[in-house]
């Protein structure tokens, strides 16, 4: 029987992002982001960590990318912090914040390791925030441009692949957890959509930078992406859930690739009075950014049944608890949708379906519609992790996730999808966007609590050993039980 490997220079890597992993939040001329200030918020409310910590990857870096060669890492997808950059957003360039991300990226090279750097991840500095309610005002675009412009252009040398935007559908759906949205335009729900808008500008604008100033360089969006199933075999099931595929993602995918609004859920927030606001030139700008590729994060999949039309719009929900069934809520728009609970799969301890074959689904299902390669930047099982005596933690459960969603990946591949990567979230424990450190990531335990930042010491969880294996053999060893 043939071997089953992947593609020779596939790109194995993990993947993290600055303000879940860096700390050093106000060290060396670093500035607030917005996603300090509402860590610090939420973890007021809720008990979990603040990022003004977080795994200390600013200071501990070398020894990370250390314990990540020995992994046999050829990848790393980080993010680089704008109020690193530019503290205040829009003035000074701070040299010691370009020094630190040179370093890293240099670390990475030195180590035979790709460094695959998302521009943007949540992390706007909160002083455009006050300046101007951050993405809400179009000025972010222009400062966006500024900061853009300044890293490619910085590090057009090393950096080959560039993903602009993490997540636009997530920000759009719990829009005030990955902003500071002023209590006063909490209700106006349109403001997610023109925030959105201002994004999808400046992604385009930052996929022209790459192309104008990187040689060969390549660049992307980074998408939080679920399948969307129907919820029974009734076609008003089959249509909502076409509805939700429209709005949650072909709304985006559509601006990436095609240059355009997807019309359904375009037509669909018309009505709703949640269009944007799009002005004379813009999707001129839009047109012009073209994705060479597009990152995915997938982590689950949805289903999806028929809305009537006399409920109320609600946004996702959350589970804080870590106890299954606790999610408060799930996703209503009246007459368009509803998102349900999928009985036919288990799920973590958040409430997150598993859904190993929605891997394949989506490679393949993008591929067909789109034609791009494609990446993953995110995937991995968020767990309550346990540092046992021997010094190791015994994570059978995520070296089951990640088996099972790499041998679906490598059915699409098999099926002929172009897949340049794997980054599974998160290459060391990190804080969560939602519930601290009690839900880890990691390949690598980082020995902290939310209470209590200890010592920090790293640990290599059993996934880690596995996954050395998958890398040194190329993908063959996860045929193996
Ligand atoms: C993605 C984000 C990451 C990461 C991950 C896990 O949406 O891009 O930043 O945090 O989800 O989510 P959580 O931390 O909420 O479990």
């Amino acid at each position: 029987m043939l071997e089953r490997k992947f593609p020779e220079g596939f790109l194995w890597g993990a993947s993290t992002s600055a303000y879940q992993c860096e700390g050093a939040a106000l060290e060396d001329g670093k500035m607030l982001s917005q996603q300090d200030v509402e860590s610090s918020q939420y973890a007021k409310r809720t008990g979990f960590a603040d990022a003004s910590v977080t795994s200390d990857h600013y200071h501990r870096y070398k020894e990370d990318i250390r314990l990540f060669k020995e992994l046999g890492m050829k990848s790393y997808r980080f993010s680089i912090a704008w109020s690193r950059i530019i503290p205040d957003g829009d003035g000074e360039i701070n040299e010691k914040g370009v020094a630190y991300y040179r370093a890293l990226i240099d670390e990475c090279i030195a180590n035979g390791i790709e460094p695959i750097v998302t521009l943007y991840h949540y992390d706007l500095p909160m002083a455009l925030v006050e300046k101007y309610d951050g993405w809400i005002s179009r000025q972010s675009v222009k400062d966006f441009e500024r900061y853009a412009r300044f890293v490619i252009e910085t590090f057009k040398y090393k950096v080959k692949y560039w993903l602009t935007i993490n997540e636009q559908s997530i920000i759009v759906q719990f829009w005030d957890r990955k902003n500071i949205v002023r209590d006063e335009l909490k209700g106006n729900d349109q403001l997610r959509f023109q925030m959105n808008h201002h994004m999808n500008l400046a992604h385009a604008i930052a996929c022209k930078l790459v192309h104008e100033l990187v040689p060969g360089g390549k660049v992307g969006a980074a998408l939080g992406y679920s399948p969307i199933y129907a919820a029974s075999c009734k076609p008003q099931d089959a249509i909502a859930a076409m509805n939700a595929h429209d709005l949650k993602n072909s709304f985006y995918l559509d601006i990436y690739f095609k240059g355009h609004y997807n019309k359904a859920a375009f037509r669909y927030l018309e009505k709703n009075g949640l269009a944007p606001v799009i002005e004379n030139g813009d999707m001129d700008i839009i047109r012009a950014g073209e994705s060479d590729f597009l990152a995915l994060n997938y982590y689950n999949s949805e289903a999806a049944k028929a809305c009537p039309d006399d409920v109320a719009r609600s946004w996702a929900g959350y589970n804080l608890t870590g106890k299954k069934g606790d999610m408060s809520g799930y996703e209503t728009h009246p007459g368009f949708y509803q998102i349900c609970k999928n009985p036919e799969l288990d799920t973590t301890d958040w409430d997150w379906a598993i859904d190993p074959d929605g891997m394949e689904y989506i490679l393949r299902d993008l591929y067909t519609r789109y034609n791009k390669p494609l990446m993953i930047t995110e995937n991995g099982l968020g767990a309550y992790d346990t540092l046992t005596e021997d010094g190791r933690v015994h994570d059978d459960a995520r070296i089951d996730y990640i088996k099972k969603h790499l041998r679906a990946m490598y059915r699409a591949i098999d099926a002929g999808v172009e897949v340049i990567s794997y980054n599974p979230w998160s290459a060391i424990d990190l804080l969560s966007t939602s519930n601290g450190y009690k839900k880890r990531y990691g390949l690598i335990y980082v020995d902290r609590t939310d209470d209590d930042v200890k010592e920090l010491k790293r640990y290599p969880k059993d996934s880690y050993y596995w996954y050395q294996k998958v890398i040194a053999t190329n993908g063959a060893s996860i045929w193996e039980d």
